[in-house]
């Protein structure tokens, strides 16, 4: 076994878990045009199905989450030991106040209590789904916002977000979270509800300890220092999960680590530092959508992308970096991480995988399966699983 990767690092390795999106595995697209793509699941069940492919060939994948009403299903204890047959289980609940005609000027912080109720109310639902299904966190993402300025009065906004949330976390029982996502602009362009990490902190402190705050990699303006962010959330306690995915111009969702591998370096180097790596109140999570590529593959390739970064970013020499800090040496300093990131640790993981069971090359696995070929030949009409639906 090679040396490169230390017991140490490949013991944080093999605790690693990152939770995959039911919605990954539906068809998706821009406003411009869905794209079909044979083998897409037709329900929720078939969508654990492939989820559990990327587990399997990986390790890596042992959760799936969900997003209501897109996987409601009669019998949520029905799907959790179909799951469980599997070898995954379900995760983090999402909810939807996106697509819903009544939330077209806001949802929790609508300016009508009857439209506010009809939203808070969804949001008890995904709690009953959750204790159903067993999930921690309630994942919310709101589409609020306005168009122009004068068109809404942010201020009361604000107030009115933070006593529906107040309501929606009183549902949560003791071991259950809420866990709120920011994002700067769309579907609204002028002001965004919830748009960045201090606004979502400053809603979630004021809630109690089991409200955190959720980091979209995709969700922030072009040249922000995401890893300041990372740092800041995990400093004060407040980083409950992420939604890994990467982008060129907007909230892209394209496979994480593709657009940017050194950002998502420079990410899990703070999440090692502020001991969020496997820290069960940090759950790592993807949010993709695969509007070209093969949906499968695509997460798989995800899942490695975020381990390879991870052994790279335990790879860092930490007390090197910190004795050049001290001594004010920029260049060193900045040599010491670019080693790191330069660091070829995938040889040293294929043969780790090996040696744990699984297939050295899990992408090349997945192709010899045949599992891809089964789908496409045995699902007949697979629409978007979202989007539309
Ligand atoms: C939207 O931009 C957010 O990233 C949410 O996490 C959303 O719920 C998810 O992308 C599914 O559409
Ligand atoms: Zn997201
Ligand atoms: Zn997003």
């Amino acid at each position: 076994m090679s040396t490169q990767l230390t017991p140490e690092i490949l013991g944080a390795l093999e605790q690693q878990a990152v939770e995959v999106p039911s919605w990954a595995y539906g068809n998706s697209g821009t406003r411009f045009k869905v794209f079909g793509t044979p083998g897409t699941p037709r329900d929720t069940f078939e969508k654990i199905a492939d989820a559990a492919e990327v587990n399997r060939h990986t390790g890596l994948a042992p959760t799936v989450a969900l997003h209501i009403p897109w996987d409601l299903v009669d019998d949520f204890s029905a799907l959790r030991a179909h799951a469980e047959d599997l070898g995954v289980r379900l995760g983090t609940i999402n909810s939807n106040t996106f697509q819903d005609d009544d939330y077209k000027f806001g949802a929790l912080t609508h300016e009508d209590a009857a439209i506010r109720r009809k939203a808070i109310d969804h949001h008890l639902q995904c709690i009953d789904v959750m204790d159903e299904t067993g999930s921690r966190d309630l994942k919310i993402w709101l589409a609020e916002g306005s168009n122009y300025p004068g068109q809404a009065d942010m201020r009361g906004r604000q107030d009115r977000l933070q006593e529906s949330l107040q309501e929606i976390y009183a549902r949560l029982s003791a071991d259950q979270r809420l866990v709120l996502e920011y994002k700067f602009f769309e579907p609204a362009f002028y002001h965004t509800d919830v748009p960045d990490w201090g606004t979502s902190y400053a809603q979630v402190v004021s809630l109690g300890d089991r409200a955190m705050v959720c980091l979209d990699t995709g969700h922030h303006a072009p040249g922000t220092n995401i890893e300041f962010i990372v740092m800041q959330l995990l400093r004060l306690g407040r980083l409950g999960s992420f939604d890994f995915n990467s982008r060129f111009y907007a909230d892209d969702d394209l496979i994480v680590g593709a657009a940017d591998p050194f950002q998502l370096f420079r990410i899990l180097v703070e999440v090692v530092r502020g001991g969020g790596l496997n820290n069960p109140d940090v759950a790592f999570m993807l949010d993709q959508c695969h509007n070209v590529e093969e949906k499968i593959p695509g997460q798989i390739r995800s899942v490695l992308n975020v381990q390879e970064m991870t052994a790279r970013a335990l790879l860092l020499d930490r007390e090197a970096l910190a004795g050049a800090q001290r001594a004010g040496d920029v260049l060193g300093a900045n040599a010491v991480m670019m080693d790191a990131f330069y660091t070829d640790v995938r040889p040293a993981l294929a043969e780790w995988r090996e040696s744990r069971g699984l297939p050295a090359d899990p992408m090349a696995a997945y192709a010899a399966s045949g599992y891809q070929q089964r789908i496409n030949a045995d699902r007949v009409g697979g629409d978007q699983a979202g989007w539309g639906a």
